[in-house]
């Protein structure tokens, strides 16, 4: 409780930032980022989400911050834009936000609001979104797709049905649970997961990312599979997006 009443002053204190982890070709060339959200408390200091997001998604307080995150995530956005760079920007969306039913109209809205490329925007759901209303789903998918936003099923793998919602909603991408990637150059098992899950994604004529690529074995084995987009700490930590401005949007 102590930690639900912090995040309602965080929320309304301004209290979040977001961090940038770069996506890159097997080379290294910047492709997109993620958006992770990070708590700068003022007393515990910065906060990773996996102590908090929870608590904001049971209490409801993940609607205002999902809010805030798409907001600045969308200016970071813009700002790329500005500075001539082609980077994309992911951002991870909560079942409670995407079930909302102002969902559509609020990612609109702030689109709109930042003057941010919906083409330049993919969102990540997991299968925690729940498929019991396919139909809703697959009805704001299509919405938002229509004004070029793309998906992405974030945790590949990870869930009871992943084929299942793989069949029923039209992302444009996956990315391959990092426990997975994680020495699958090592570890045979993994290898042949991944081998077959990055098959699958060829097959559908879908982009793969992997998360988690922590070595240059792990790249070189990934590179070879035909993955196309590497996310790790081989590449980058996530980091403050001033640096990252600093690393791959230098001013001209
Ligand atoms: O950054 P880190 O590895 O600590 O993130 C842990 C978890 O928190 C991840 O599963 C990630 O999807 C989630 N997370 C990070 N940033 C966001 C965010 O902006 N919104 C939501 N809903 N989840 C996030
Ligand atoms: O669940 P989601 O994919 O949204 O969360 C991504 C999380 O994975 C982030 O919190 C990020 O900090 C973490 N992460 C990113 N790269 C690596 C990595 O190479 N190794 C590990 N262990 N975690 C990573
Ligand atoms: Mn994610
Ligand atoms: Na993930």
């Amino acid at each position: 409780l102590r930690l639900e009443q912090d995040l309602r002053k965080a929320v309304e204190g301004d209290e979040f930032t977001l961090f940038l982890q770069p996506q890159t070709t097997a080379d290294g060339a910047l492709v997109a980022a993620e958006a992770l959200v990070r708590w700068n408390h003022p007393t515990r200091g910065l906060v990773a989400p996996g102590g908090f997001i929870a608590v904001a998604e049971n209490s409801g307080l993940i609607l205002p911050l999902g809010d805030w995150i798409l907001t600045e995530a969308c200016r970071i956005l813009r700002r790329l834009e500005d500075a001539g760079s082609p980077c994309h920007l992911s951002v991870n969306i909560s079942p409670r936000q995407f079930r909302q039913t102002t969902f559509c109209a609020t990612v609109l809205a702030i689109l709109n609001q930042t003057r941010a490329n919906p083409r330049r925007l993919t969102l990540e759901i997991t299968e925690g979104i729940a498929i019991d209303d396919v139909h809703d789903t697959v009805a704001k998918m299509r919405e938002l797709s229509a004004c070029g936003v793309s998906f992405s099923l974030d945790d590949f793998g990870t869930g009871y049905s992943s084929l299942s919602y793989l069949k029923q909603l039209p992302v444009s991408e996956i990315k391959i649970d990092r426990s997975f990637i994680q020495d699958v150059d090592g570890n045979s098992h993994n290898a042949a997961l991944v081998d077959i899950i990055l098959s699958i994604a060829d097959r559908l004529g879908l982009r793969t990312v992997a998360e988690g690529v922590e070595t240059a074995e792990d790249r070189d084995f990934l590179k070879e599979r035909g993955c196309a987009i590497f996310q790790g700490y081989y590449f980058s930590r996530p980091i403050p997006v001033d640096a990252f401005f600093r690393a791959y949007a230098p001013p001209a």
